[in-house]
């Protein structure tokens, strides 16, 4: 959500959006965002993360875009408490910009200095210490760290490193992300990744889109589409403790407008009667499940979609053209991402609206009821959206070559169980490899997998618990290729980062997955797996994968391969010592990059003034 700034329009506290549109659109159109913006700025003027109320209409996150194949970024990293007390969280930029779409191109590098501007860690806080800690050496309620969620990046410290990077108060720290040249294109995002207290950061409020721009060379449908995006967050309600039963676990926001219980009062998209828009929603809550639909009178509306966790559908088949379906409503796990085309009502219905539908988490899973997130309004050129809103003026070229492509064809190297369990009364949350001792995760664990760069491996993950799991792999897609055992038709099988696993009723079978993992590519050194339902995860329910670099080049390796261990609990201990230039020391780059005083500050990129440039 963007900051409240004084502009020209003296006496009235504005977001440059609101300038912009009262110079291009109508009065009408105008007016209707001054009053929003009014009612946010006069209320938190002062507040580094301020919130619309209720009810507003739907704005976008400022754009920041990559010049030169460089974005530089700084963060501060904030606090401030809500109307109810709890804690709000956000990363803005130097003018006080909230939550910046972070836009890239493969093979850019993201620059982001981020200064930790939290108070000291509370006088109760868990603290933990971190053996070859990248940055800080141990981690509190008030450290920080960035994760580039989904993004094919580097495990390694100063990229995107989770496990032992941590950024305490006062301190900054300074990130120099290598976007791959065959990232696909799409929708990400980033968020604090501090185990223990992941869960609050981001119902909090701290986390934004990463988006890596070109999807129109890739899925032709979208251009010249008017780009939407929809950042769904999750935060506590109210009501806290005392909720009544039929009650959400969780409230939803959109784009930061809140949609509280009981009323659910919606927030307000605006669109122009019949037009068609790229939307492209981000489930980005800490803890809950969306199971979106569109209707308009009561009618499901087809969302036709574009790409799935950043991955342009149907695009990994060698032609590196997208192929899209349409679907009447679509679930996201929490962290996952869904970009989709619809149309915009017609003058003649009467209510148009998108709604989540309840999601039967199970007998230990949380209350997540059918409810509506917002009301499309139709009003002549109503859509505060222009084509080149989310899109840089790019000519479109050929597309490029696709990360992930021929995994569908390619040699299984290995075969692993993993499961999913709890300790219910004590409130552990576990993920584990088969015949290994189920192991609360710490970042100071050795790796429960190791496994070799060039090996591609298929994993069957059970959900052994009585709640959903939503299975999460870092530095890597994973292409879905079984749900309980039977095989998806190959032509629907897609990349994600996310999958959704249903519970376990308490006999039968257990519900299952089977996923490939492409270790073919550049990424090395250790990461993580884990539940994105954050409260599992900061409970334990995570867990590391080391991928040693292939001796004789990046795909000469397979055979030489790790078998999966059995029987012996994690790996052994002896692997956390053997290679610190892979894992949790420093880089030489890393070093120099965080002793880098010269970082310019925060570019919010005049999107008129970048030049068209060279198709990925
Ligand atoms: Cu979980």
């Amino acid at each position: 959500m963007p900051a409240c700034k004084e502009t020209l329009f003296s006496g009235i506290r504005m977001h440059p959006e609101v300038v912009k549109s009262l110079k291009k659109t109508s009065l009408t159109t105008a007016f209707l965002f001054v009053l929003a913006f009014v009612q946010v700025c006069a209320a938190q003027t002062n507040d580094p993360c301020p919130r619309y109320a209720p009810g507003s209409i739907v704005t976008q996150p400022a754009d920041l875009f990559s010049s030169n194949a460089v974005l530089k970024v700084d963060f501060s990293y904030n606090t401030s408490p809500d109307e109810n007390g709890n804690p709000k969280f956000c990363f803005t930029t130097l003018d006080g910009t909230e939550s910046p779409t972070l836009h890239v191109r493969p093979g850019d590098h993201l620059i982001l200095k981020v200064k930790n501007n939290l108070p000291t860690a509370s006088a109760n806080s868990m603290v933990m210490d971190v053996n070859s800690p990248c940055g800080a050496s141990t981690m509190n309620d008030s450290s920080v760290n960035v994760h580039y969620h989904g993004t094919n990046t580097s495990p390694t410290c100063g990229q995107d490193e989770v496990i032992r990077t941590v950024i305490n108060p006062g301190e900054t720290f300074t990130y120099d992300l290598a976007f791959p040249s065959d990232e696909p294109p799409g929708l990400y995002w980033y968020h604090p990744h501090i185990h223990g207290f992941a869960e609050a950061a981001v119902q909090g409020g701290a986390s934004g889109a990463i988006i890596v721009d070109g999807i129109e060379s890739i899925q032709p449908a979208v251009t010249g589409l008017p780009q939407r995006l929809l950042l769904m967050r999750d935060q506590l309600t109210p009501c806290g403790d005392n909720c009544p039963e039929d009650a959400p676990a969780w409230d939803m926001s959109l784009n930061y407008v809140p949609v509280l219980y009981p009323q659910f009062k919606t927030a307000i998209i605006q669109m122009t009667p019949g037009a068609r828009e790229f939307w492209r929603v981000g489930n980005i809550s800490a803890d809950t499940i969306l199971d979106l639909e569109l209707q308009y009178d009561g009618h499901s509306q087809p969302l036709e979609i574009i790409a799935l966790d950043g991955v342009p559908v149907g695009s990994q088949d060698g032609t590196r053209r997208g192929k899209s379906f349409a679907r009447n409503h679509i679930l996201i796990p929490p962290a996952g991402r869904a970009e989709f085309i619809v149309s915009a009502p017609d003058k003649k219905v009467k209510n148009a609206v998108l709604v989540t539908h309840q999601v039967d988490t199970g007998p230990d899973g949380d209350v997540d009821p059918d409810r509506p997130i917002a009301t499309i309004q139709t009003i002549a050129n109503g859509s505060s959206l222009k084509s080149s809103t989310l899109t840089r003026k790019t000519k479109i070229g050929p597309p490029w070559r696709q990360r992930f492509e021929g995994l569908g064809n390619a040699k299984v190297t290995a075969r692993r169980k993993l499961f999913f369990s709890e300790d219910n009364p004590d409130s552990q949350f576990f993920i584990t490899v088969e015949g290994q001792t189920p192991t609360l995760f710490n970042p100071n664990n050795p790796p429960a997998i190791v496994t070799t760069q060039g090996s591609v491996e298929e994993w069957t993950i059970e959900n052994r618990a009585l709640e959903n799991h939503e299975f999460h792999m870092h530095q890597i897609h994973f292409m879905l290729m079984a749900r309980n055992g039977i095989p998806v038709p190959a032509k629907d099988r897609q990349f994600l980062d996310m999958v959704d696993l249903p519970y376990w009723k308490g006999s039968g079978p257990y519900p299952s997955v089977t996923l490939r993992m492409d270790f073919r590519g550049p990424d090395i050194g250790d990461f993580v797996y884990h539940c994105h339902i954050l409260e599992h995860e900061d409970k334990g329910m995570m867990a590391i994968i080391r991928v040693l670099p292939a001796n004789n080049g990046p795909n000469a390796n397979s055979t030489k391969l790790d078998p999966p261990s059995a029987g012996s609990g994690p790996a052994s201990e002896s692997h956390n010592h053997g290679n610190h230039a892979l894992t949790g020391s420093d880089s030489a780059e890393a070093k120099e990059s965080r002793s880098d005083h010269h970082m310019t500050s925060s570019m919010l990129m005049n999107r008129d003034s970048i030049k068209a440039g060279a198709t990925p």
